[in-house]
């Protein structure tokens, strides 16, 4: 009988996937050593294990002092977690889990574009505290003619774009160079802002994304303007958007992640023109299952020497 492949797993990112994990490889689970022992995990590691697989937003940085590590297998598309100098130094690849999750994802910023404008969970408190025997609602604001500008049209981008345009939704879109497709380009966020009824953000985080939307972005997108964020919190001036938020500078925000995330800044807690949900854009079992076969499949084809499937070729 052939013996199991050792395999470092960095957190518990996904039950259902690390039991699987747990019955292919031999599994060190490294979140469940006190700090002080895990740097002897990784050194009594040495020369045996060649793997990683951890959650995509969050790691640990101590498997850098792996020295036979060879493949980081993500669990999630934005790898804004990888510290990615490291990785090219050591020549440690890197995979990670996109496209399977582009449906959900676009569902949960189609949900926060109804939410906003049609003040959806606002209208919810509204019948159960009774304050609609006193009055009607105030109005929302309608989507048909409207235009929907994307920060990051990428893979989950296009998958919104196919959900808003039944909506009537005009498409406007800011990357760093335009794409084929037939919607308005704007080479910079300020111009899209000032274009946009809806501003939605689905950058990467990390450094190269750091406060991009800022006061002046929301300055721009004005008082009917709402601002949606499914991408990383990193991306959003928060202070900015707050007292954006509480100067009426812009209409209502919804808001999927988070700069420091389980932190949620205070003020917005007690906002009613705010839609807040907790990092749930890819949160479905089969999504969730789905980004799990793929971190598998990664580390099966580098175990069996085949070519990794989602290989993340850093820009
Ligand atoms: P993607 O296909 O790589 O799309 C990202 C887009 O952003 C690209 O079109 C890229 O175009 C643009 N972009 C990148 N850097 C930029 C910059 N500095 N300035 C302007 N545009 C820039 O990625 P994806 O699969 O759609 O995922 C996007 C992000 O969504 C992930 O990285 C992750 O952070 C986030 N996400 C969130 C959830 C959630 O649960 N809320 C779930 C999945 C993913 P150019 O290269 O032309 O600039
Ligand atoms: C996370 C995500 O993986 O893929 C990403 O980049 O942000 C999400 O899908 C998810 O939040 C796991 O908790």
């Amino acid at each position: 009988m052939t013996s199991k492949n050792n395999l470092l797993v960095t957190n518990y990112f996904h039950p259902e996937t690390i039991s699987k994990l747990d019955k292919l490889y031999r599994t060190h689970h490294l979140w469940e050593y006190p700090a002080s022992e895990k740097l002897n995990l990784i050194r009594k590691l040495e020369g045996k294990c060649h793997a990683v697989a951890t959650a995509s937003w969050a790691c640990d940085d101590l498997i850098y002092n792996l020295n036979s590590l060879e493949l980081i297998s993500c669990f999630g598309v934005g790898v804004d977690a990888i510290d990615f100098e490291k990785t090219n130094d050591l020549n440690i690849k890197v995979t990670n889990t996109p496209d399977v999750l582009n449906d959900s994802v676009a569902d949960i910023a189609l949900a926060l574009i109804l939410a906003t404008t049609r003040s959806i969970v606002t209208a919810d408190k509204f019948v159960r505290s009774k304050n609609w025997e006193k009055g009607p609602l105030t109005f929302g604001h309608s989507l048909a003619g409207k235009t929907l500008g994307i920060i990051g049209l990428g893979r989950i981008g296009e998958e919104i774009v196919q959900r808003a345009l039944p909506f009537k939704l005009e498409i406007a879109y800011h990357n760093r160079s335009p794409k084929d497709l037939p919607y308005t380009y704007y080479p910079t966020i300020e111009e899209l802002a000032q274009n946009s009824d809806i501003l939605l953000c689905m950058l990467p985080g990390g450094e190269k994304t750091l406060n991009m939307i800022n006061g002046a972005v929301f300055e721009k997108l004005g008082p009917n303007g709402v601002f949606i964020n499914v991408g990383r919190g990193s991306s959003v001036d928060e202070d900015a958007l707050v007292s954006a938020l509480q100067t009426n500078q812009i209409f209502s925000a919804g808001l999927d992640v988070y700069a420091n995330e389980p932190n949620v800044p205070a003020a917005l807690l007690g906002m009613d023109n705010v839609v807040l949900l907790p990092h749930i854009g890819s949160a479905t079992v089969e999504t969730r299952r789905e980004m799990g076969n793929v971190v598998i499949a990664n580390l099966e084809a580098y175990f069996e020497n085949k070519p990794l499937l989602t290989v993340v070729n850093h820009s």
